[in-house]
């Protein structure tokens, strides 16, 4: 298989253009945003010119189809709202390469809003069939800001859904996207599993009052309960979690957010990973137990939004051999099997078909941030493995 690295590479700077940001090789591409749909049509015409059919579907999945039945190769090319070039887009662009040079029939896919601007990886969440559309359309994004309008920029674009039993299997490189790699002398890391995730907003809603002539004591402060909440959880999840269990509150809109006014709500993301399931329902059951609490104390009202989660998912025996044979090939004894604190579309892909993904280190383990990146040689390496793995597929 001739795979073209120089190629690869260009295309991957190219694909960086739209809506580069920020320091170095940050890009701002949302989901549905000006940059994502120009990027996604670029693609398309990459696809059409590797011999493929571009199709998208409803949501703004993009595939380029190869004839018949096929080996599906990708991952997304939205970012976060500050995001690095690689995130995703590595894995589209690796998939296009194998596509272009391989003797076996490969599909492409460029899978919509993985980054979660309105769900957790919601394009392919909603393709797999993980996510019911109807459902999905009402959730919106933190200006409020519907799913079903968004995708709607896209709808002159719109077919019908892609079969997913078109495709034997389904391959996604990507960065890893933390210190591992980067820390040891490895090159490739080959996914042994995905964590699972949930994901949910909580909002307190207690008083908005004057911040000079209201006393402390008196107060229903929505900030301050937030901060109790936070503080208590964290005590609480002490002897739950594991040193690889994670939690996150990383979004808080505080209304009305004005510095002589005290906040009368406070909506937050409330986020958590771990590689159990058990453990990942105990954690919302000390999620909710414990904002019940803190809103009892302090005197708020107390609202929960949709709760959306994927189950952490282990990768395909035979698939996993076949990037770990070539990864042996590539980087002999340069690479190891590792776990995946991120989450990826394969968690969705593994209902419906066998997955397998391989890492490429991120330097200083740096993502979801502007100063995301990584060697061009790794990169090269792992277009390597990615293409001698479908080489070697029975
Ligand atoms: O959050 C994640 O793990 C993924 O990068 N969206
Ligand atoms: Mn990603
Ligand atoms: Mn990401």
């Amino acid at each position: 298989m001739a795979i073209d690295g120089a190629r690869f590479l260009r295309d991957l700077h190219r694909l960086r253009e739209f809506g580069a940001a920020g320091v170095g090789k940050g890009v701002v591409r949302p989901a549905y945003s000006d940059a994502d749909i120009a990027a996604r049509a670029w693609l398309a015409e990459r696809m059409r010119e590797a011999g493929l059919t571009p199709h998208f579907d409803p949501v703004g999945n993009l595939f380029g189809l190869a004839d018949g039945p096929s080996l599906l190769l990708g991952s997304h090319s939205d970012s976060q709202p500050e995001g690095g070039w690689l995130d995703g887009a590595l894995g589209v662009v690796a998939a296009l390469e194998v596509a272009r040079a391989s003797a076996r029939p490969v599909s492409v896919v460029s899978f919509q809003d993985e980054e979660g601007r309105f769900g957790v990886t919601t394009g392919s969440a909603i393709w797999s069939g993980a996510l019911p559309l109807d459902k999905a359309d009402d959730l919106t994004d933190h200006t409020g800001l519907s799913l079903a309008e968004a995708r709607g920029r896209m709808a002159h674009l719109a077919g019908d859904f892609v079969d997913p039993g078109r495709f034997g299997g389904f391959l996604e490189m990507h960065i890893e996207q933390g210190p591992a790699l980067d820390m040891s002398d490895d090159r490739i890391g080959v996914v042994s599993d995905i964590v699972g995730i949930r994901d949910m907003n909580i909002t307190f809603t207690g008083q908005q009052n004057h911040a000079g002539t209201t006393p402390m004591a008196l107060r229903r402060d929505a900030f301050q309960a937030l901060s109790l909440f936070n503080m208590r959880l964290a005590d609480r999840l002490r002897n739950v979690v594991t040193p690889q269990t994670v939690w996150t509150i990383g979004h808080v809109a505080l209304h009305p957010n004005a510095s002589s006014i005290v906040p009368g709500r406070a909506t937050f993301s409330m986020q958590w990973r771990d590689g159990d399931a058990d453990r990942l329902s105990r954690m919302e059951e000390i999620v909710r137990e414990t904002a019940a609490e803190i809103a009892g104390e302090a005197g708020m009202e107390l609202a929960f939004g949709p709760m959306l989660g994927i189950e952490p998912v282990a990768m395909d025996g035979d698939l996993r051999a076949a990037l770990e044979s070539a990864a042996e090939q590539v980087a002999p004894g340069r690479w190891r099997r590792m776990p995946s604190g991120a989450l990826h579309d394969a968690a969705n892909l593994a209902r419906c078909m066998p997955v397998a993904m391989l890492f490429v280190p991120s330097i200083g383990g740096i993502s979801h941030a502007f100063e995301e990146d990584t060697d061009e040689g790794d990169l090269v390496a792992g277009l390597d493995v990615l293409a001698r793995a479908v080489d070697g597929l029975p």
